[in-house]
């Protein structure tokens, strides 16, 4: 006789169980920290329910295209089916929604509209690190579109960057445009000054032809682009170093929509952003306006790197939320050992430390972008000037840190699912990983931190250590002085070490660099987390945060 076994198991029978996948809520309103933080700099009724309603929007509509701008990536078709060469990058019909999108909710434009005088910057990111981890990374072309925005304001808006200026701030979708940020060629990108070979040949009508070969240049799709070459003089001599390069202003497409000057050679197949076209280009006599005086290139394109900075830090304290949002729901619905994960004190530990994490970094990022909005609108004193300038490239290289490791310990509080790739979760991870290397990587952003410290004559560094001071000398509440003297402490500590590496050998603090910009970082946090609990509104859970 046969044996039968259970009959849910049989023919296609594959068991009853089916786990409950987590469930995005909207991100607004499952982000204590957030709201409150908005509570204490920027109560506004308005501010509140715009946020409110585009988390609801990207729960039930945005989040999707996200995916799909993920599972269809973009394609570059090269020629016609006529044999003609066209250089088309075609992308998702949710990566097209993703643009509309973009100007219908004011992604960019907030910042320039300034309905909120100094406070417009940080509602502008609020929204961003709403949108961005539902965004299929359309928050990248955003960022190189503010950043551009902020170079043509900086320059004075006049000539071909007139339209081009009112098209990158619209809120109409029909004019919205983006920008592109090429910077990086085959021989570097981190040393612009060294690997540009780009070529600028003067034209008689006072424009230039663009010949070089750009090797990374992402979101390619975009309507023009910022970039850097070298001015030719009548015998096609040009100035090397970073001494010989000018920035240039250049549509990429003319009206039928073709790239113009430009062969596109290839898409380049990515560990992770595959939502977005990432091409080499060939720039064959592309037409380009000089937007800086010859030889100011880099310095003229910083305003871009420290907004995209900006915005890449952004990316990444978003990142680490929506997966603590996600593994947070989880935790009620997977049991494990007659419990729910929730229910077991060791797992939630780890949320807690990723929690911890994300605060902090939330709070760096915030005070970055309200430096910037202080400076962007005439408020910002000396010492918010040499802030914005230490801080921007301490929060981007600190959180694209954190991201990849907050984010990966995210995917294991999943099990093995969160090495599936149609959770979507796998992605976050693969997308994390570029927050550290493109807009400059951890070590040369930390040499960069060196060299603004030098530049300043340590100025900088002053004001780091006065307003550190501020912060934690405030009233605090007397169950936090653990954690004031913990911060205060390292503040003695980090003041001792930069007395006694001025008196080091040359070099000795380069190889320091990296400890100098994360302790920069660390103790910065402390101090923000400390007088975020201290304000008359904090919960709870933001003193905890400052005593973790
Ligand atoms: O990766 C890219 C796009 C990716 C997609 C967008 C993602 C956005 C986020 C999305 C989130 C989802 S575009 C490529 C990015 N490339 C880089 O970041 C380059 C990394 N390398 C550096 O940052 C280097 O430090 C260089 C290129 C800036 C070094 O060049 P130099 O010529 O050696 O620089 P110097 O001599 O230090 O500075 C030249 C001038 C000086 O001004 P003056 O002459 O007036 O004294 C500096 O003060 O530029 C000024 N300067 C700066 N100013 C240089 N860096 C800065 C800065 N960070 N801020 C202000
Ligand atoms: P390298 O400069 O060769 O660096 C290699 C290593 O050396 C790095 O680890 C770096 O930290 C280290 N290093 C370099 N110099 C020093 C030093 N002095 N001291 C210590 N360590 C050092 N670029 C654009 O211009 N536009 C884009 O749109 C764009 N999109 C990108 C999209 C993606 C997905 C990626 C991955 C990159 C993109 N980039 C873009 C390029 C990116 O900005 C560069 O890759 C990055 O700046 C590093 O330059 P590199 O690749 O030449 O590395």
């Amino acid at each position: 006789p046969t044996v039968e076994g259970p009959a849910e198991f049989s023919r296609a029978g594959i068991g009853g169980f089916f786990q409950q996948k987590p469930v995005l809520k909207n991100p607004f309103l499952g982000d204590a920290l957030l709201q409150g933080y908005l509570r204490r700099h920027l109560p506004s009724e308005a501010v509140y329910s715009d946020l409110l309603v585009f988390g609801e929007r990207l729960v039930y509509e945005v989040d999707g295209w996200g995916r799909e701008c993920e599972t269809t990536p973009p394609k570059l078709v090269t020629y016609d089916p006529w044999g003609c060469r066209v250089d088309r990058i075609v992308t998702s019909p949710a990566w097209q929604r993703m643009k509309d999108l973009s100007a219908q909710e004011g992604l960019v434009a907030i910042g320039y509209e300034r309905t909120y005088g100094e406070w417009s910057r940080v509602y502008q990111m609020c929204k961003l690190y709403l949108f961005s981890p539902s965004s299929g990374l359309y928050t990248c072309p955003l960022a190189m579109t503010d950043g551009a925005a902020k170079v043509i304001q900086a320059l004075g808006v006049s000539g071909p960057t007139q339209e081009a200026f009112s098209r990158l701030t619209s809120r109409n979708p029909e004019d919205f445009w983006t920008s592109g940020q090429w910077m990086t060629e085959r021989k570097g990108g981190s040393d612009v000054g060294s690997g540009t070979e780009t070529v600028a040949l003067p034209q008689s009508d006072g424009t230039y032809r663009l010949s070089g070969f750009k090797w990374f240049t992402s979101a390619t799709d975009a309507d023009m682009t910022l970039t850097l070459g070298r001015v030719a003089d009548r015998d096609g001599r040009t100035t090397p170093g970073s001494r010989g390069l000018s920035l240039f202003y250049a549509a990429v497409r003319d009206e039928d929509g073709m790239v113009q000057g430009i062969e596109v050679q290839r898409l380049k197949d990515k560990l992770g952003t595959r939502q977005m076209p990432t091409a080499e280009l060939l720039l064959d006599g592309l037409p380009a306006y000089r937007l800086s005086e010859e030889g100011r290139g880099v310095a003229c394109i910083a305003n871009m790197l420290t907004l995209t900075r900006i915005h890449n830090s952004v990316s990444a304290v978003s990142g680490m939320r929506r997966v603590l949002q996600l593994a947070r729901d989880y935790a009620t619905r997977r049991s494990a050992f007659g419990k729910p994960l929730k229910d077991h004190p060791l797992h939630m530990q780890t949320l807690t430390r990723m929690e911890v994490e994300t605060r902090g970094a939330f709070l760096l990022v915030m005070d970055v972008c309200r430096l910037i909005g202080r400076e962007e609108t005439g408020h910002a004193s000396q010492l918010d000037t040499h802030l914005l300038r230490l801080l921007t490239p301490v929060a981007k290289l600190y959180t694209g840190k954190q991201a990849i490791a907050v984010i990966s310990e995210g995917l294991e509080s999943f099990g093995g699912q969160g090495y599936i790739e149609d959770t979507g979760l796998p992605a976050m991870l693969r997308d994390a990983q570029v927050l550290s290397i493109w807009e400059g990587t951890t070590n040369v952003l930390s040499l960069d931190v060196l060299r603004c410290i030098a530049r300043t004559s340590g100025l900088v560094l002053q004001s780091y250590f006065t307003h550190t001071q501020s912060l934690i000398a405030s009233d605090f509440l007397p169950s936090l002085s653990v954690a004031v003297r913990s911060v205060d402490s390292a503040l003695c500590g980090l003041r001792e070490f930069l007395q006694e590496a001025v008196l080091k050998p040359p070099g000795y603090l380069e190889l320091a660099a990296r400890d100098l910009a994360y302790s920069l970082a660390r103790i910065y946090i402390g101090a923000l987390l400390i007088d975020h609990a201290s304000w008359e509104g904090a919960s709870q859970s933001d003193a905890y945060a400052a005593l973790r």
